[in-house]
């Protein structure tokens, strides 16, 4: 619990010492406890044993980028951990590369994002694990790759998947080195449950992605839909869990801590207030490059093999891609501030110096590209993800674009922090790059999707091999949208050689839970019931 107790220094020699002191300190903090609950509107308790515990949101803060020139003068809380870095962490789902600093999108709005790329090393050729939530988080969080624990899809959760019984979730390893964690919204896919539950202390906000509409807007089925709703931000999940962040981050602290803050959008469905809407012109906006003829020189096995999302001639049919990209826009722009809400309060608050902030989004996300929604590719639109690290001890305005993995941010944070380093990790230390953006890479990152499927990305190049032996080749030198496939061409001979050098050996076999197999079976049934746009 933060208590400013400097500020009621006084109030105790109004009693003799002797006899009242044990009285005073019970008062004390029973009157301090109460006030601050009644100035911040908080429930605060610590978490136990699959219990929730909750954090409400608080009034707006006015969002500016993470900056030294507009935070208030440093405070200290009750014990000094000037020494220690806190961790701000900010998960975002399904965020693909139209932020401002990747160029994804040229109409894309996401000042605050870049603001804080700006403020530090911002990372270009960043990818995740998997391409899909469950199995993406899980290796964040554990610092394993998917080919140790062997999830690739969604079902498993972490406690379910036996590598696991003994990898302690990063959360676990900062709260064991003395942290206090924290937690809101989507972290991991299935949240931090049973065993889990003790590995952090303050929930700030529950795991909800909502509000939802009644009846679907503009798609069936509704986990697809999208359009202008709540009516308000505060009615959203993700700004009560930014609320709820930022008032935390405006208080001293006891200990240092360790926040995660998963924000929902822009995963579907999307649904955000009509202001962000309105910021994007549907009849004039960019569609993404989807050229049809793309798909000539592609192997058909892992299109057949991912037939979850909607498919892109009946989006087109439909007349709907310009609603959907409308809509992926808003929703960015509206995490954007989200984002901003979160790094504001942390840059105006006591933390603002010795505080170190690592965004990210779980993978990336297709909106008709390579004739796709979605993700579980191994293109490059479903792999790469925005990656920002910044705050102290990370050097302002460098950019990376050296190929790095998510299951790097485990090691890299606990090397930043100074935490112990004997733990099992899959990941290698960003630190090298944290000091120079320019240092070389030795490994490329490699990407998972169902079992047997692997890709290579390097600093220039995509290597892909499917679980049947097709391939793919891609160079981004002077293809960045990877629509020549090079694999098999003769004079690529001996760069495919070598990508293929780093393709997984004794990969684990896929965990499946029985609801994983539900799971896929109602996306599958819901697919094929699915009428598509909602009839008008
Ligand atoms: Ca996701
Ligand atoms: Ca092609």
């Amino acid at each position: 619990m933060k208590i400013q107790y400097s500020a009621w220094s006084t109030h105790s020699v109004w009693c003799p010492r002797l006899i009242f002191s044990a009285y005073s300190m019970l008062l004390r903090s029973i009157v301090l406890t109460q006030a601050l609950l009644l100035c911040m509107g908080v429930t605060l308790l610590h978490a136990k044993e699959g219990e929730r515990v909750t954090v409400n949101a608080g009034p707006d803060t006015k969002t500016s980028p993470l900056s030294s020139s507009n935070k208030a003068p440093a405070q200290t809380g009750q014990f000094d951990h000037a020494s220690k870095t806190n961790v701000v962490m900010i998960c975002i789902d399904d965020l693909n590369d139209w932020v401002g600093f990747l160029g994804g999108h040229p109409e894309t709005k996401t000042p605050h994002i870049d603001a804080l790329a700006a403020k530090g090393v911002a990372f270009t050729n960043a990818h995740c694990a998997v391409p899909v939530c469950s199995p993406s988080r899980i290796s964040i969080i554990s610092g394993l790759h998917a080919t140790t624990h062997g999830s690739y899809e969604l079902g498993p959760s972490y406690t379910s998947i036996k590598r696991l019984d003994h990898a302690p979730t990063i959360h676990a390893t900062f709260r064991q080195a003395g942290y206090q964690t924290l937690s809101g919204g989507k972290v991991l896919h299935h949240g931090f449950k049973n065993r889990l539950s003790k590995d952090v202390d303050i929930v700030l906000h529950g795991r909800h992605g909502g509000p939802r509409p009644k009846e679907p807007m503009n798609w069936n089925p509704r986990v697809w839909d999208y359009g202008p709703f709540p009516e308000t931000d505060d009615q959203m999940d993700d700004m009560k869990l930014a609320h709820a962040a930022a008032q935390y981050l405006q208080q001293p602290s006891e200990k240092p801590f360790f926040m995660s803050v998963g924000f929902f959008r822009p995963h579907v469905p999307m649904y955000v207030p009509p202001r962000w809407f309105s910021m994007f012109d549907r009849a004039s906006l960019t569609l993404p490059p989807a050229p049809p003829e793309d798909m000539a020189d592609i192997p058909a096995n892992f299109q057949n093999m991912n037939q979850i999302a909607p498919d892109h001639q009946k989006v087109k049919q439909s007349g709907q891609w310009r609603g959907f990209v409308q809509a992926y826009l808003a929703s960015t722009a509206f995490v954007d501030h989200c984002v901003g809400t979160v790094i504001d309060a942390l840059a105006r608050g006591p933390h603002a110096d010795n505080t170190l902030v690592v965004l990210w989004s779980d993978h990336g996300f297709h909106l008709g590209e390579k004739q796709h929604w979605a993700k579980r590719t191994l293109w490059e639109e479903s792999t790469r993800v925005p990656l920002i690290f910044a705050g102290r001890g990370i050097p302002e305005g460098q950019t990376c674009s050296e190929p790095v993995s998510l299951i790097d941010l485990y090691p890299t944070l606990v090397e930043r922090c100074t935490l112990s380093s004997k733990l099992e990790l899959d990941g290698i230390s960003l630190s090298p790059q944290l000091e120079n953006a320019q240092t070389p890479r030795k490994h490329p990152a490699i990407i998972s999707s169902f079992e047997g499927n692997h890709a290579v990305r390097s600093k220039e190049w995509r290597y892909i091999r499917y679980r049947d032996g097709s391939e793919e080749l891609y160079d981004h030198r002077n293809d960045q949208n990877e629509f020549r496939n090079l694999a098999g061409i003769a004079d690529y001979e001996s760069i495919q050689k070598k990508l293929a050098g780093f393709l997984p050996i004794d990969a684990a076999p896929e965990v499946k839970s029985e609801a994983s197999r539900e799971i896929n079976n109602t996306e599958l049934k819901n697919r094929r019931r699915s009428s598509g746009p909602v009839a008008r």
